[in-house]
């Protein structure tokens, strides 16, 4: 029997022998320009922003994307033999896939870090917008780190960057000196301010190493804010399979996502700017409380069930939600404890939002594991939760049921320290030492974890959020699926 013919890779060649049922960029690959460059260029960019992009460039062919990975040459080596094409699988009622082309060029500033400047120097480009995760800002506080490696590196030698703040300083300095009007830089990271606060941290590096720059930066840059929300698990063996099979071509990373996506843009933008709103993105004056509803309800909500599901030895979000204390637990957390102490937008109708929640958590077609949401913790916490338990202190609120996530994260790290399972956080090192020195005492155990001032700042000594995570901590018990079980139904009570 003659063996299988090998499929071909997917690329533009390919496109015209793909399947009818799988959308294609509606314009010409080789018509569009490099408008915007874009670090980070991770699932989430490529699942979210890339593919309003892919629509905007039908009808405005200057605003293809050029991603830049600072620290890796995967996506750029899965995608250049490509050609840039990527398949998105949009997982709803029924399954949908679209291959995107809005990625016209893809380089790793770990080995093109000089066609990286210059793709920043370029008149052509005048948005730079960043997916860098919370720990790409360097960030203690809000303050930028100075500490930090990367950071300290970049001061030393501002010309040959490592970090996105050293990349940003570096282009916005080429185009000063060339009289070029300078990028809006557009953070689309799940960071409360997020714009606000990479204003800051640019200023605040710009004015260490060149004064002048840091006043022309200051004085016409902008950094608007942005909300971005999209459910979207990681690439699984599963789904490179099921789309090589179904486009008849090999997908190097194709990437998933729920079909819901919501992005709000803070109209401030120096000179032109895309015309997001012609496909679907939400311009507005004031984004922080969109942004305040998905980071606390629905990340929050996320987090929480992230930990407390993991000592459950639950897999994954459907997993969380299909157990009844669990899905009940968080349910009371969002209703009663995170929307009843926030100031949500006053269009917003807060009860509609979280049955939306809910409803995308339960999602059948989407197997979200709690491991990948469970990372960086010591970073997602502060944003998610800890903001909201200083809220409800503030207004003389009950912070019990909030504070039984953050014991689960203790317990987790705890965990995962005495399992020598290292944990995907950039302080990795000092939580697996904490983790390893716990006795199991609650005392004991939170009094060392409170100390981690990046991740609490003062409520690590606040007498009544110690007191009452300690509690929480203790009504865990052993962190063993059971013991977990009891304490949530406890708190159903
Ligand atoms: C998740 C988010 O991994 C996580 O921490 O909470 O990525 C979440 O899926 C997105 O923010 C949804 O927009």
């Amino acid at each position: 029997m003659a063996a299988p013919a090998a499929r071909p890779r997917l690329s533009p060649a390919c496109l015209a022998q793909l399947p009818a049922n799988v959308q294609q960029p509606a314009y010409a690959l080789d018509g569009v320009r490099i408008g915007i460059v874009h670090i980070g260029a991770g699932a989430f960019h490529r699942a979210h922003q890339a593919v309003y992009i892919d629509d905007l460039l039908a009808t405005h062919p200057e605003w293809a994307i050029c991603g830049v990975s600072l620290h890796s040459t995967d996506v750029r080596d899965a995608l250049d033999p490509q050609g840039g094409l990527y398949t998105l699988a949009l997982l709803g009622s029924e399954r949908h896939l679209r291959v995107i082309g809005a990625l016209r060029e893809m380089l790793s500033a770990r080995d093109q870090s000089a066609a990286v400047l210059a793709r920043l120097a370029d008149p052509a480009v005048r948005l730079v917008t960043l997916t860098i995760t919370e720990k790409g800002y360097c960030l203690a506080g809000s303050d930028l780190d100075l500490s930090h490696p990367d950071i300290a590196h970049d001061l030393a030698h501002p010309a040959q960057p490592r970090s996105a703040i050293g990349y940003l300083v570096a282009g916005l300095r080429e185009r000063q000196r060339h009289g070029i009007a300078p990028y809006t830089v557009l953070s689309c990271d799940n960071l409360a301010d997020n714009g606000h606060r990479l204003h800051r941290a640019v200023l605040q590096f710009a004015r260490r190493v060149d004064a002048p720059l840091a006043a022309w930066i200051e004085a016409s840059v902008c950094f608007p804010c942005s909300m971005v929300d999209s459910i979207t698990p990681a690439t699984d063996d599963a789904l490179r399979e099921r789309i090589d099979v179904e486009l008849g071509c090999d997908d190097a990373w194709p990437i998933q996502r729920e079909e819901y996506t919501q992005w709000v843009v803070e109209d401030r933008f120096g000179g032109e700017r895309p015309p997001l709103e012609r496909v679907g993105v939400t311009l507005s004056s004031d984004i922080a409380g969109y942004d305040r509803a998905k980071l606390r309800l629905l990340n929050g909500a996320h987090s929480s069930l992230a930990y407390l599901g993991s000592l459950m030895e639950l897999d994954s979000v459907g997993d969380a939600m299909a157990h009844p204390a669990l899905a009940g637990f968080v349910e009371r957390l969002m209703r009663r404890h995170i929307a009843a102490v926030i100031a949500l937008p006053r269009a917003m109708d807060a009860e509609g939002y979280i049955d939306a929640i809910l409803q995308r958590f339960r999602n059948p077609s989407i197997r979200h594991r709690l491991s990948q949401i469970a990372w960086d913790g010591s970073q997602k916490l502060p944003v998610r939760l800890l903001s909201t338990i200083g809220e409800s202190l503030r207004q003389g609120q009950s912070i019990d049921a909030l504070c039984l996530p953050i014991a689960a994260w203790m317990h987790f790290v705890r965990r995962q320290a005495s399992r020598g399972v290292a944990l995907v956080d950039p302080i990795n090192d000092t939580l697996q030492a904490l983790g390893k020195g716990c006795t199991g005492d609650a005392g004991h155990d939170v009094a060392r974890f409170l100390q981690l001032e990046a991740v609490f700042g003062a409520l690590g000594v606040d007498p009544v959020f110690g007191e009452t995570v300690r509690a929480a901590y203790a009504a865990l018990g052993d962190a063993s699926p059971d013991a977990v079980a009891n304490a949530l139904a406890r708190h159903a009570v």
